[in-house]
């Protein structure tokens, strides 16, 4: 094999396999060097992620997903309605998610015609007419509007303005699939839902802790940080089941001497092999050793800190004192002597960082482990310094965004007063609404008639994915605004609309938008490309067509504002006073190069909790999680069998788009429908490498068994008693049901499973 799993992560393979695709796509090589204008000032913000860019570098400041996603957008290839003719939606259901999207942008609206089984071409007044016909005859608390996370602001501050004036609070957000738990253990301890540090604490932080999170492959220029804090010295460490090669092997693209070697150099100098869901158990037993040695005379917390900015310290004492070793060495799966490594190098630390993804977040205690986490920090004065911080990484480019805009079930009435001011006679709802969660049960129960959805795949991205899109295909109404044509479009309601947008990389004549990467940073993005075709429209102009056909303009001027995304921006800074700092100033402040930063009170150690003070909060142990359910329905013998299964993504996808089928850094080819296990239980289990396997997933407190059939058995670098297999293709595994507490989040990542001989 060419690809060996000696190759480095990043490196040479990255710039390669980035290349690949732009030649896949038939798209020339120059426009392969606009890519050099994503994340620079005059530039567009990389759809990829949301990890920021490093202000004023030189060079392809983007990476080779960012690099991905930018060339699936950029392809000439047109979804027309020529295709839409050629195909049906039934014959389109057997397509792969990889071939709906690889058929190319959408260019043209469409409407379901349920005689012909097929998407035909609508006018745009026709289309908005369609909607608000259809809007009207619905009670608007059954009609949902989610949002994904790539949207603008603009697009975003309009969508939920839409949305409540029509007299719907159901906003549910890719957020509530993603990071939701990270934002409320923040706000609750911290009184922000946002991380706290900035790109050049990563420079100034001399241990850096990536908990639950695969930066090789899903935030590439994170892992380019971590590669550089590496060799300036500082201890990078990983929590995580898999040792993921990055951390142990990865050439930075930027870096010219590993790029004419390839060679790549070991980045975290541990990763801690935790169990699937025992970081709350990690965590703990990290404060617990802390507490040992302050006892035992070592100075290990900041006592200041604690005393100045914190409450809660005695309960929190109690309680890692009341939990035993034994059941924190169970549930994390790591010996004391791992644990306390882990605390040692914490603890000799001057300026810790600390982030996380969805390993944290995809679980039933995901709230109570990242607050756990957050304890560590306020312990030792590790938020509003230099070096130091808490960092949810976003995932989508513009998610935080979303939010900051009001794309959420639950806002101040501030922000809805804000509104209603500046749009005289406007009357928005104060109902608090449904969230994805709940949007997706009111789809597989009949309850929820209508769905929006601005981006995204929402039939695949939620948990039992096949219930869901069956639900979708029930309804009344179903609209999207897309740029691709996705398995979510392939399940319209009685009256369906599949509206064609601009992305990032087009030239849109409203002007440049803008955009919140995960470090609270705003800023501007400026298409660069020509549209495939005259009849795609900009999000904000595909919002306002219906904002206005449904509620006409006497209070909002819908088309007035779209015609220049700068008029959009004054409206939100009025909206935003009061709510979130920052904005005053939106549209001259969106010329800085950079743009600018929306301040976070917690890291200046202002704390805008009920107390005024940080919170350390106790967390008790998982009692009884998914796995402990499912198993204690099984003969005592049959135990042994079971393996907690979380789904993960590779370097070629982002999220349900699915670019190709390869992941280098597992040594998978050519196919995603694996199954990782450690050797030894594989060994242990009787299965051979190679083998196909039905996956078998459990019943969690439903009653319902699910499969996947026909998968393959791969060998991983992962803890005991774990397993994995890609999102989306092992989505059906996941229970509607299961959720982080609080959160309500699917707990993807905490499946019990058992494999079986493949059936056939
Ligand atoms: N190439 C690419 N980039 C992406 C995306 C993509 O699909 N493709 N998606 C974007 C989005 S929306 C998001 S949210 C981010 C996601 O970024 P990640 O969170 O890095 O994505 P996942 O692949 O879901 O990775 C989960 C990681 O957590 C580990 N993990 C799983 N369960 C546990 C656990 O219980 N404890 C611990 N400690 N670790 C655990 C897994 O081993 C894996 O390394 O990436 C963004 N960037
Ligand atoms: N089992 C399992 N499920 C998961 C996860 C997991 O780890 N495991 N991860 C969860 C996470 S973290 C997330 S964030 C969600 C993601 O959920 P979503 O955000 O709903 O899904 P995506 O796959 O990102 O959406 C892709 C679609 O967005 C559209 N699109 C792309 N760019 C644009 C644009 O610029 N504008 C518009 N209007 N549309 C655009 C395209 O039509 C494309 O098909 O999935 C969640 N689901
Ligand atoms: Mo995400």
């Amino acid at each position: 094999m060419s690809h060996g799993s000696d190759q480095p992560a990043g490196g040479r393979g990255a710039v390669k396999a980035a290349l690949d695709a732009f030649s896949e796509q038939g798209i020339p090589l120059k426009v392969v060097r606009s890519f050099l204008k994503a994340n620079k000032p005059e530039g567009f913000d990389c759809p990829g992620c949301a990890f920021p860019d490093r202000p004023g570098a030189f060079g392809p400041d983007s990476c080779e997903q960012g690099q991905k996603a930018i060339a699936w957008e950029m392809t000439p290839k047109k979804a027309d309605a020529a295709f839409f003719a050629q195909h049906t939606l039934t014959e389109l259901r057997t397509w792969s998610n990889r071939d709906l999207e690889a058929a190319g942008r959408l260019t043209e609206p469409l409407r379901f015609d349920a005689a012909q089984d097929r998407y035909v071409p609508i006018g745009w007044g026709e289309a908005f007419a369609l909607a608000a016909e259809a809007m009207r005859a619905l009670a608007p608390e059954r009609v949902s509007f989610y949002a994904s996370g790539r949207s603008s602001n603009e697009a975003a501050f309009l969508w939920q303005l839409l949305a409540r004036a029509y007299g719907s609070g159901n906003l549910p957000d890719s957020s509530n699939l993603c990071h939701e738990p990270s934002g409320l253990a923040l706000k609750q301890q911290i009184g922000v839902g946002k991380g706290t540090a900035q790109l050049d604490d990563f420079e100034a932080a001399d241990c850096i802790l990536v908990v639950g999170q695969n930066p090789a492959t899903n935030h590439p220029r994170l892992m380019g940080t971590l590669h550089a804090a590496s060799k300036r010295g500082a201890t990078v460490l990983a929590l995580n089941p898999i040792v993921e090669r990055g951390f142990v092997n990865f050439a930075d693209p930027k870096d010219l001497g590993e790029m004419l070697t390839n060679t790549g150099r070991r980045v975290a100098k541990r990763v801690v092999p935790v169990k699937i869901g025992g970081d709350l158990a990690a965590l703990k037993g990290v404060a617990k050793q802390w507490f040992e040695w302050e006892f035992q005379g070592r100075s290990v917390f900041d006592l200041d800190f604690i005393h100045t900015h914190t409450q809660g310290f005695d309960a929190l004492a109690a309680d890692v004192k009341a939990t035993p070793w034994d059941a924190i060495e169970g549930q994390s799966g790591l010996p004391r002597a791992a644990i306390a490594e882990l605390a040692e190098e914490l603890a000799r630390a001057k300026a810790t960082l600390i982030t996380w993804c969805m390993g944290l977040t995809h679980h039933e205690h995901a709230v109570a482990t990242i607050q756990m986490l957050v304890n560590l920090q306020l312990l030792r004065g590790q938020i509003g310094r230099p070096g130091t911080g808490v960092v949810p990484v976003r995932g989508h480019s513009n998610v935080q965004g979303d939010r900051t805009m009001g794309c959420t079930t639950s806002v101040s009435e501030r922000w809805l007063a804000n509104q209603e001011d500046a749009f005289p006679g406007l009357r928005l709802t104060r109902a608090v609404g449904l969230d994805a969660t709940a949007t997706a049960q009111g789809l597989v129960d009949g309850s929820v008639h209508g769905l929006l959805s601005l981006g995204g795949n929402f039939g695949v991205a939620g948990a039992d994915a096949p219930r869901v899109l069956q639900g979708l295909s029930g309804t009344a109404f179903t609209l999207h605004i897309a740029t691709k044509p996705n398995r979510t479009h392939l399940h319209p309601g009685r009256t369906g609309l599949l509206l064609p947008c601009l992305s990032r990389t087009d030239l849109d004549p409203a002007g440049p938008i803008s955009v919140e990467d995960s470090m609270s940073m705003v800023h501007a993005s400026r298409g660069i490309q020509a549209p495939l075709s005259p009849l795609m429209r900009s999000e904000p102009a595909i919002v306002a067509g219906l904002g206005a056909a449904l509620l006409g303009e006497a209070s909002v001027r819908w088309h007035w504002l779209a015609e220049d995304h700068a008029r959009i921006r004054d409206a939100i800074e009025r909206c935003q006073r009061g709510v979130f700092d920052g904005f005053d100033g939106y549209n001259a402040k969106l010329q800085q190069p950079g743009g600018f930063w929306l301040p976070n009170a917690a890291a200046r150690r202002e704390w805008r909790t009920a107390s005024g003070k940080a919170q350390l909060v106790p967390q008790a142990l998982p009692a009884q999680g998914a796995v402990a359910r499912a198993c204690a329905q099984l003969p005592q013998g049959e135990r042994a069998q079971v393996l907690t299964l979380m789904t993960v993504r590779s370097h070629d996808q982002f999220n349900t788009t699915v670019y190709g089928q390869d992941d280098r850094y597992r040594n998978v080819f050519g196919t995603r429908t694996v199954v990782f296990v450690n050797e030894d239980d594989g060994r242990r289990l009787g299965l051979v490498e190679g083998q196909r396997v039905d996956v078998e997933g459990l019943p969690i407190d439903d009653g319902q068994t699910r499969w996947l059939r026909g998968f393959e058995v791969r060998w991983l670098a992962i803890a005991p008693g774990c397993a994995a297999a890609y999102f989306p293709e092992a989505t059906p595994l996941v229970p509607l049901g299961l959720v982080a507490q609080g959160a309500r989040t699917p707990a993807a990542k905490a499946l019990p499973i058992r494999l079986h001989a493949a059936s056939e």
